[in-house]
């Protein structure tokens, strides 16, 4: 359970024309307009998110892997939040249940330093560190470098053989630093200063990963511009093909009346009426159910 982490659907294979008709909600979006534009969910690619709320995807995911082990299935749960979002109740709680059931989860804490505008003192890194508070739960920790991608995948995978070989839940602190801002509406300069950005020492992990694989001759430059092009115009191509299935404001989006269904099998009196009226308003207000497509 993740509101995060897209590169995982990607990496598994989830049809990148299904994540743009979720974000223009449009009327292929599979999960129906219902949910926010990246919390995508997939049961065949083993994904989903439930809430935006921060740190609620902690106790989700320590849930779903007590779920897991007390049924007997061999999977075992992942999910992310930032260094800000252990600053919330939920995060704790779930550590304790982690612990307690031994749940088979790995609980990843992406320490980029900063949430929104504020620093990452103010979740308490200034006391301690992020992989730390997991001792204090009894829960196996660590802390690796956030920018370096082999560490990643290492670390993760050793987290990932330790649930799968039952010996329970591992928090990783992954420590890096948000270079742009928290979104396209977030500033930073209200909040840092430009410098911090220069001074960071950890570079950057794509380019990073790049030299590496370049310096033992796995990869080259050409290559890897191929492959920025290639991608960049893959996100243009399927981003055109999804428009044909409606944008934002153009109203090609699933009929009104589902967002009464899928919850109970027969839709109750109750919702029925306010399915009605709602209808009948529609149609008073703008002449017909459908306004805008
Ligand atoms: C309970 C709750 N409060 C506030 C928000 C709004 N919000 C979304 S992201 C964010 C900052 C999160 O910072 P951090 O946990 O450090 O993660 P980062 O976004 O830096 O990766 C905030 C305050 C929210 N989604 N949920």
């Amino acid at each position: 359970p993740s509101y995060r982490q897209q590169g995982i659907l990607i990496a598994r294979g989830y049809p990148l024309i299904e994540m743009i008709n979720q974000i223009y909600s449009n009327k292929a979006d599979k999960l129906k307009g219902r949910q926010l534009p990246i919390m995508y969910s997939s049961r065949e690619h083993s994904f989903f998110s439930i809430s935006g709320n921060l740190a609620t995807q902690t106790p989700q995911a320590v849930g779903w892997a007590m779920a897991s082990a007390i049924k007997g299935d061999s999977r075992i749960a992942a999910t992310w939040v930032g260094e800000g979002s252990t600053a919330e109740g939920d995060f704790h709680s779930a550590c304790t249940f982690a612990a307690v059931y031994n749940a088979p989860v790995i609980l990843n804490v992406i320490n980029n330093q900063w949430a929104i505008s504020s620093f990452s003192g103010f979740a308490g890194a200034e006391r301690t560190t992020f992989a730390a508070r997991g001792l204090g739960y009894g829960i196996a920790a660590l802390r690796v470098d956030g920018n370096d991608a082999l560490a990643c995948f290492a670390a993760a995978q050793w987290a990932a053989n330790r649930a799968r070989a039952n010996h329970g839940p591992t928090l990783i602190e992954y420590f890096t630093y948000r270079a742009e801002g928290h979104s396209t509406s977030d500033d930073p300069s209200g909040y840092r200063s430009a410098q911090e950005r220069e001074e960071w020492p950890l570079g950057d992990p794509v380019m990073r990963l790049k030299n590496h694989l370049i310096a033992i001759g796995e990869w080259d430059e050409e290559r890897h511009a191929a492959m920025d092009l290639e991608c960049a115009e893959l996100v243009k191509t399927t981003t055109k093909e999804a428009e044909k299935n409606g944008i934002l404001g153009h109203g090609l989006h699933h009929p009104f009346h589902t967002m009464f269904e899928d919850v109970y099998e027969e839709l109750p009196w109750h919702l029925e009426e306010q399915a009605d009226q709602a209808i009948r308003e529609r149609i008073a207000k703008f002449g017909t159910e459908r306004p805008f497509g």
